[in-house]
């Protein structure tokens, strides 16, 4: 039997994305998109669509017992720059929706959820490069926090009601069909759009700032692998290391003038270069590849040719 699949957050970028993909492995039928607002009309327009509160629990519930969902991907969240103007609202939603979804699995209203969490649960007292999977972890963010504590729960849910909860560490996502809103990395997608529309662009981080990145492709063929995987294979239930590759603004830019040569970077940093200082370089994923078998295609200069390719065709 198809699983039957909702997708709360589906008008954000990852949301949105990874509903078209799950819409064409599983059928439109059984894929069902949902949001808080009409936000993104590709998706509103492009299948089932609901309005769903993923802070309340009767709004998820309801939803889940009209189209007999069995399993829950939950991509609501704030995210780490937006989380630091509004620390109570990006605790509440962080934390609410998470505990609504896996209430309703606990409650066997449903059978599995994919809940996303970030490089965010890393703080400054993390060694840099190479993240491990295992290491020290105070982050110094709300976003982080909820992240790591939402890790936590995920675990302690597996471990004492047997909800089968899949997560893995987002680096920051690079995509051209949606939008990022309110996160630290999303200069790396900003700064597309403004080499080609004006040929330069202010960067809120420093030149030499390094960070964990990965072409948005990548990062769905991660969500749908991990989530396809034998249950026995995820041996962690709190949530995988996950990589691709890492970069500086410097070296995007330099990736972009190789395309559009009077393209210029100038850096005024604010607060996020602080957020970004607290992260790490790089990741150490082998978990995630040792155990169901992930692993990343996309180069930056891969990333830099498609994003350019893609948005030059949007913007004409
Ligand atoms: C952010 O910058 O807040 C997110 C993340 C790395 O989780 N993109």
């Amino acid at each position: 039997m198809n699983s039957k699949i909702l997708i709360i957050g589906a008008c954000g970028q990852i949301g949105s994305e990874l509903t078209f993909r799950l819409r064409s492995q599983y059928g439109d039928e059984n894929v069902v998109a949902s949001d808080i607002s009409y936000s993104n009309l590709d998706i509103v327009n492009s299948g089932l669509f609901e309005i769903v509160d993923a802070k309340d629990y009767a709004s998820v519930k309801t939803c889940v017992e009209k189209f007999k969902i069995d399993t829950v991907y939950l991509m609501a969240a704030m995210l780490s720059a937006t989380g630091e103007k509004y620390p109570m609202e990006a605790w509440d939603l962080n934390m609410t929706s998470l505990f609504n979804v896996l209430n309703l699995a606990k409650a066997n209203f449903i059978k599995k959820v994919f809940w996303p969490s970030s490089i965010a649960v890393f703080g400054p007292t993390t060694p840099t490069d190479y993240t491990p999977q295992y290491t020290i972890m105070e982050p110094t963010t709300v976003y982080g926090m909820t992240k790591q504590v939402g890790e936590r729960w995920c675990e302690y849910y597996f471990n004492k009601f047997n909800v089968d909860v899949r997560s893995i560490r987002y680096p920051g996502i690079i995509s051209w069909k949606t939008l990022p809103g309110g996160g630290t990395t999303d200069y790396a997608v900003e700064i597309y759009h403004e080499a080609l529309k004006n040929k330069k662009y202010s960067c809120f981080l420093k030149e030499d700032t390094k960070l964990p990145m990965m072409f948005m492709d990548d990062a769905i063929e991660a969500t749908v692998g991990i989530m396809m995987a034998d249950p026995e294979s995820i041996k962690i239930r709190s949530s995988y290391n996950l990589a691709a590759i890492s970069f500086t603004p410097k070296e995007i830019a330099a990736s972009i003038k190789k395309h559009l040569p009077e393209f210029e970077i100038t850096y005024q940093p604010d607060y996020r270069q602080d957020i970004a200082n607290s992260w790490p370089k790089s990741i150490n994923d082998s978990y995630a590849r040792q155990d169901w078998k992930w692993k990343h295609k996309f180069s930056l200069d891969a990333i830099t040719e498609q994003m350019l390719f893609q948005l030059d065709k949007k913007y004409n």
